[in-house]
């Protein structure tokens, strides 16, 4: 199944592209994109999507022989669906021609920049949500602004290169699971502008807009298997093509100037406040996802279906639904909390989707803050200890610690690798490995991690992991 004949190919005319969006991941593949493709179809519009990797170039690797076009093949317990997807018009690799992504963003046609870059890719102290000024990639931006290489370095470069041709703003949309996001990119971009040409700070504060998202869809990563059995159903091999969940959510702040895609046709939500609806995706589904990714895995489990099918491990969930993250979660309009949650269990459950425990544990410096932390946070602040949440916290301090419950390594996949596996020193106790990890200011808040109750509810729970095991002590949680 080589051969040009068996690909996939575009079949009409592209879109107009209205979209440049920077990171053409499985996530964007199987939402934004699927969003707009649908929006079009709906309701036309010239909205076809520039996508750009700002590192690899394996998405242009995969879509450009393809037009842009690719399969996405919803996994629901009862079968596989295939759709195509076309609202991809183009992929560029970012650091093959910096300049060029620079000038496409000061295309007048491009009225949205989006974004899919993963937490990391902000470039800012999850601690704080500020950008970090130390930070290789910015440093580099910051010291020459004519090659970008960070999200902030580009969206800063487009936005300049606008302003200097006399044209409107681009609206920057932030699709990413960070707390609200419209805002935090917004802060990053100003405080990169500011360091360069305080003038163009100004200029972006009073007119870019920074509208916030909720996104919400399942998207485990796609194996060489999947594809041959994607290949055997449509009789030609697409490299481009993405699994999924059924359910997608998107909930929009609506605040477009130069106009957006009919996303609600396409079932999105479009509203004056994410906020809440954001609080209440992060802390319940995330919160217990990375609960699920370090506890899961140091337990043996593969998936997060394998997990929830050990009855300790749903129990868990339903514990710090109801008894931690739930009184901590402002209920968004339209939403019945234990209702979400009772649904969420049922989508951990669907046995068609193998999202991999180590795959969620990735990049946990960068999710902790908004996932846990936040939470745990408040809950001591109204006088109580989220013993769960703190088990948690532990388990990834044991995660990071880079052997498993059998004694064999896990790679460690984190910006803050380098940092983190500086604390965890070989032969250390484990309350001194907790108070050296404790110590890792960008993803702990100095009060936090002062907080008494906090820090020995951590001890303790890292303790009984080390001793007792990762599934003996959400045994000893659940009393
Ligand atoms: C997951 C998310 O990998 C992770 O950290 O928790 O990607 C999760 O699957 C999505 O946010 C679901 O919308």
């Amino acid at each position: 199944m080589t051969g040009v004949s068996d690909r996939l190919t575009r079949q009409g005319t592209a879109p107009t592209p209205g979209i440049l969006h920077l990171g053409p991941g499985a996530f964007f593949r199987a939402f934004l994109a699927q969003y707009t493709h649908d929006a079009m179809a709906t309701s036309g519009g010239d909205w076809g999507i520039v996508a750009a990797s700002l590192r690899s170039p394996a998405a242009r690797d995969q879509l450009g022989p393809q037009d842009g076009v690719y399969t996405a093949v919803t996994l629901a317990p009862a079968g596989e669906e295939m759709r195509t997807i076309t609202s991809v018009t183009e992929v560029m690799v970012a650091p093959e021609d910096p300049s060029a992504l620079v000038a496409r963003m000061a295309d007048p046609a491009i009225r949205i920049v989006t974004l899919t870059v993963t937490e990391k890719g902000y470039c800012h102290a999850p601690a704080t949500g500020r950008l970090d000024l130390t930070h290789p990639d910015i440093a580099a931006d910051l010291a020459d602004l004519a090659q970008p290489r960070s999200a902030p370095g580009f969206l800063v470069a487009g936005l300049r290169a606008r302003r200097n041709a006399g044209l409107a703003p681009f609206t920057v949309l932030s699709c990413d699971n960070l707390p609200a996001n419209g805002a935090l990119v917004r802060g990053v971009v100003v405080d990169f502008a500011r360091a360069i040409d305080p003038e163009l700070a100004d200029w972006i504060e009073a007119h870019v807009a920074f509208p916030a998202t909720m996104v919400d869809r399942i998207t485990p990563a796609i194996t060489p298997d999947d594809l041959d059995r994607v290949a055997a159903r449509l009789g030609y091999r697409d490299e481009g093509a993405v699994l999924h969940e059924p359910f997608s959510q998107w909930v929009i702040e609506d605040d477009f100037p130069l106009g957006r895609p009919d996303w609600a046709a396409a079932g999105a939500q479009l509203v004056a406040s994410v906020e809440a609806h954001e609080t209440m995706k992060l802390r319940m589904l995330n919160g217990t996802h990375s609960t699920l990714a370090y506890l899961g895995y140091l337990a043996g489990h593969q998936t997060i279906a394998d997990a929830v099918a050990d009855p300790p491990f749903a129990d868990l969930c339903r514990k710090l639904w109801h008894d931690e993250i739930i009184p901590t979660v402002p209920r968004p309009e339209g939403e019945d909390l234990p209702a979400y949650a009772a649904a969420l269990l049922a989508r951990y459950r669907n046995p068609a989707i193998r999202h991999r425990t180590s795959q969620i544990a990735t990049d946990g410096s960068q999710k902790l803050p908004q996932r846990l932390l936040g939470p745990i946070r408040e809950t001591l602040a109204a006088g109580h200890v989220p013993k769960g949440l703190c088990l948690a916290v532990a388990g990834w301090m044991r995660y990071v610690g880079g052997i498993d419950e059998k004694g064999l390594p896990i790679k460690l996949r984190d910006p803050l690798a380098g940092r983190i596996g500086a604390l965890c020193q070989p032969g250390d106790s484990p309350a001194d490995r907790v108070d050296a990890l404790l110590g890792l200011d960008a993803v702990f808040e100095p009060a936090l991690a002062a907080t008494p109750a906090f820090r020995d509810t951590v001890k303790d729970a890292y303790t009984r992991l080390v001793r007792d095991g990762a599934r003996a002590a959400v045994l000893d949680y659940l009393g």
